[in-house]
């Protein structure tokens, strides 16, 4: 499936050989002909920020309202233990978009430079992968991490971004149902901490989010798309601040809102101290002491369910369109988010809540509808699956991941990798089928049965009895641990200033 490259051609004989290798990929789809011209199949790629396990197709939360992430994932197929290579926006995205995990590149935190990265900065990233292969590459919205694209990464590889290639949109509109911060909460949680609901006149297509999705749906449904093509579409939310429409607040009442089922009293007593070195919002506490926990939970709820119904916008207007039968989507989350459990209100951390991620797929010929793949993946493993789904050859030397076509094939395959999440230097979380294991710097251990333990209340990391379970485990770690990397201008004068 890979390297399929033709040379110009009579157009009779590019059409017949056209129509033959889409059939040979796996991707026709009842011997129609699509009309591509050269083979390869579009690619919608959609990312969502900070989404954890809160959705239908993952099932993290009974009160979550995604029917259209679950209607695309009846379509395709859902990985339900898939896992990020960073738990934050900045090294999750580095990593995903370059292929290259955080202990091989350095980067490992939001304040770490890519374009300062030399490992990363020389590496092809994926825009640009599917441009050297021929693509048309357009986006709008998050793709990148935020203060990476609009300082350093200035719309490399994509050939048009929406509404502009050098500064993202902002995230929130100033259209506010109250003054701000809407929660009451004026001390202990930062000022973007904050969630409420827009001005009754506020559309959806006024907010940000919105935008990238009209652009996104009117490009497709336009028909006028050079193919084949790369489409990044990037939703802020739910990531902080939670401000939505009204209607999504009304859709979840505060009186039915209950706490996460994953959240218990005292989860912190068997967890190493060095969990809490990791980056350690103490917001959770704020927001309990403010007597806003359901209320803050509702609104990651409503974004959530804004956020779900712009996804339906792009992915209905991809079906309505005429590229609907040749190309390929992928929906992601960057990582999860702990809504009060292990008393964070954040990301930051290397347990389930803030590593597991929402993959879905749809490759025509490739997924089988409706399908599921619990086997331990990781966001590093789109970039070679992308090039593997399209015949493009990916860069030599360059990727860390995994292709999942064989797992798309078939779920049940034999699969021995596990699924690593890295935070800061030195600090992993690995997860197999059944368990996570942690290990932090100061070498201090966590290890957590998920056929028994689905929160991870309880650490067996200490227990004589789990010693191979554990041994197997650290063979899920790298050998190479790259140094911190370059910092980002911002953090290297305020480095410097101290
Ligand atoms: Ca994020």
């Amino acid at each position: 499936m890979k390297n399929l490259k033709m040379k110009p051609m009579k157009q009779t004989t590019t059409l017949f050989l056209s129509v033959f290798l889409f059939c040979v990929m796996g991707s026709c789809s009842e011997g129609k002909d699509t009309g591509r011209q050269d083979g390869k199949p579009n690619v919608l790629f959609i990312a969502i920020d900070d989404l954890n396990d809160w959705t239908g197709m993952l099932k993290g939360n009974p009160q979550a309202r995604t029917p259209h992430m679950n209607k695309l994932a009846s379509k395709g197929m859902v990985f339900t233990n898939a896992h990020c290579a960073a738990p934050a926006c900045g090294p999750s995205r580095s990593a995903l978009m370059s292929g290259i995990r955080p202990s091989t590149s350095g980067n490992y935190e939001n304040r770490n430079s890519l374009t300062k990265n030399p490992i990363l900065n020389n590496s092809v990233l994926l825009p640009e992968f599917f441009g050297q292969n021929g693509y048309y590459v357009c986006g709008s919205g998050k793709l990148f991490h935020g203060a990476h694209f609009n300082d350093e990464v200035h719309g490399r590889g994509f050939d048009a971004y929406y509404p502009s290639k050098t500064k993202d949109q902002f995230p929130w509109i100033d259209r506010f149902s109250s003054p701000r911060p809407m929660n009451g909460i004026k001390k202990g949680v930062a000022r973007y901490a904050d969630w409420g609901p827009y001005a009754p006149d506020v559309a959806l297509e006024d907010i940000n989010d919105g935008k990238t999705a009209k652009w996104a749906a009117e490009t497709l449904r336009g028909g006028e798309l050079k193919e084949p093509f790369f489409m990044g579409a990037g939703i802020f939310q739910p990531h902080l601040p939670n401000y939505a429409l009204q209607e999504y607040f009304d859709r979840f009442p505060l009186d039915e809102i209950e706490i996460p089922e994953g959240y218990l009293e005292g989860d912190m007593k068997d967890v190493p101290k060095a969990s809490g070195k990791q980056r350690h919002i103490a917001w959770a506490r704020t927001i309990r002491a403010a007597g806003q926990w359901k209320p803050a939970i509702q609104a990651y709820l409503a974004s959530t369910a804004m956020t779900d119904d712009l996804v339906g916008q792009i992915v209905g207007s991809l079906e309505k369109s005429k590229y609907a039968d040749n190309t390929i989507i992928v929906l992601w989350s960057d990582h999860g988010f702990q809504l009060g459990e292990k008393e964070r209100w954040a990301k930051y951390s290397l347990w389930e809540r803030a590593t597991r991620v929402n993959m879905v797929w749809m490759a025509t010929g490739v997924t089988k509808p409706g399908s599921t793949c619990a086997k331990p993946v990781n966001l590093l493993d789109i970039y070679p699956t992308l090039a593997s789904l399209t015949g493009c050859k990916p860069p030599e030397n360059q990727l860390d991941g995994n292709d999942l076509t064989v797992l798309m094939k078939n779920p049940e395959a034999s699969w021995d990798k596990s699924s690593l999440t890295t935070f800061g230097y030195k600090n992993y979380g690995v997860r197999s089928g059944q368990y996570r294991y942690i290990v932090y710097a100061d070498g201090s251990e966590e290890l957590y049965d998920h056929e028994k333990d689905k929160w991870e209340w309880r650490n067996l990391a200490a227990d004589p009895e789990y010693a191979e379970i554990k041994a197997e485990m650290r063979k899920g770690i790298p050998a190479h641990h790259e140094p911190m990397g370059a910092l980002q201008g911002a953090f290297e004068r305020k480095h410097k200033a101290r």
